[in-house]
């Protein structure tokens, strides 16, 4: 096997299609970085003292797990003295994260949720970093406005998932490659190019605890999965829930599947329980660059212009036709309500 690393891929990619200029390759090169030291930590679990609680809490009220707060802080050391970025901002911050005066400033915004699936740190389960990179608006200085563009605008998304295997996962807007963390050569190594979604699956993810406060639509396509075979859609569904927004869309990414964390009745006041700045927004457009889908049952993901940087959504995503036709059944409720 030929081996491709990271940094040849990126310089490939700039040549033949120019999305890759160098402050943009030095930050994902940087990310990746990161994710190598988070992966150590991660690893290490209790014989580096990093399992547990750090008796903290995040700006939405979520107690923060040690490594949570490691996680963010390496993310943050990595990226501010290079010169690529404007600002940054991260699930576990209050407010965006301003690149200090003593470095150069440059044109990219990145977002991350430093370690995502936090319940699973502690229980060995597969845990990851997510991030999306936006560039920023030309004009003088940076604020949190700067970041409430659209997911559509991302220049660069992906994810690092910390399981059986460390892999990044990464999206550039030309399709999604997927690289191993080769540990003895502490390098990373393409192992997959033009990752393809399945449009139809046989496979969902929710959280079936929460299915008495679900919405009508989403009650309505998990009941004709559950009915199998002998229900409208013919076949029998399997599925999975891991808990970490990480493992089951890489899951998806690898052999297909549809994720939902939709609004339910248990918060009404909130959109849902995911983030659309650091979950949502990259995840829709590493999905979307395989071939899937992602809504938030009424409208795509990637189109929803943020109002604020924490912001919460209802989503759906993964195979095509499966995202199409929850998406559907939320209209048809709608349009039925309406008459
Ligand atoms: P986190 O960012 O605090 O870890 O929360 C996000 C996670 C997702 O990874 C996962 O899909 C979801 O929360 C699981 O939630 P639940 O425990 O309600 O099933
Ligand atoms: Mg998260």
């Amino acid at each position: 096997m030929k081996i491709i690393s990271l940094t040849q891929y990126l310089v490939e990619q700039q040549r033949q299609h120019g999305n890759i200029p160098g402050q943009l390759r030095l930050l994902i090169e940087v990310v990746a970085r990161a994710c190598k030291r988070i992966s150590i930590s991660v690893n290490k679990g209790a014989l580096g003292g990093v399992l547990g609680s750090a008796q903290t809490e995040n700006v939405q009220g979520e107690v923060q797990k040690k490594l949570d707060i490691i996680s963010n802080e390496v993310l943050i050391e990595a990226n501010e003295w290079g010169g690529h970025l404007a600002a940054l901002a991260s699930e576990e911050m209050d407010t965006i994260h301003l690149v200090p005066n003593r470095y150069p400033q440059g044109e990219y915004l990145l977002m991350y949720d430093p370690l995502d699936g936090s319940s699973n740190i502690d229980v060995n389960v597969s845990i990851g970093t997510i991030f999306s990179v936006l560039k920023k608006a030309d004009h003088e200085g940076v604020s949190e406005r700067d970041f409430l563009q659209p997911g559509a605008q991302q220049v660069a998304a992906g994810y690092c998932v910390y399981g059986p295997q460390t892999m990044l996962v990464l999206t550039v807007g030309d399709g999604v490659a997927m690289f191993t963390l080769d540990r003895e050569q502490g390098s990373w190594t393409l192992t997959q190019e033009n990752v393809r979604i399945p449009e139809d699956t046989r496979e969902f993810a929710i959280n079936m605890s929460n299915m008495r406060h679900w919405d009508a639509p989403v009650k309505r396509y998990i009941d004709e999965c559950l009915a199998g075979a002998e229900g409208p859609r013919g076949k029998d569904f399997n599925m999975r829930w891991i808990a970490s927004m990480v493992a089951d869309v890489h899951r998806i990414l690898t052999r297909g599947g549809v994720f939902m964390y939709p609004w339910d009745k248990r918060e009404p006041q909130k959109p849902g329980k995911l983030r659309l700045m650091y979950e949502a927004n990259p995840m829709g457009f590493l999905v979307e660059q395989a071939g899937g889908a992602a809504t938030n049952g009424r409208e795509r993901i990637l189109d929803i212009v943020p109002s604020k940087l924490h912001e919460r959504v209802s989503v759906i995503l993964g195979s095509k036709n499966e995202v199409e036709r929850v998406t559907r059944y939320h209209l048809e409720a709608t349009e039925e309500a309406s008459k």
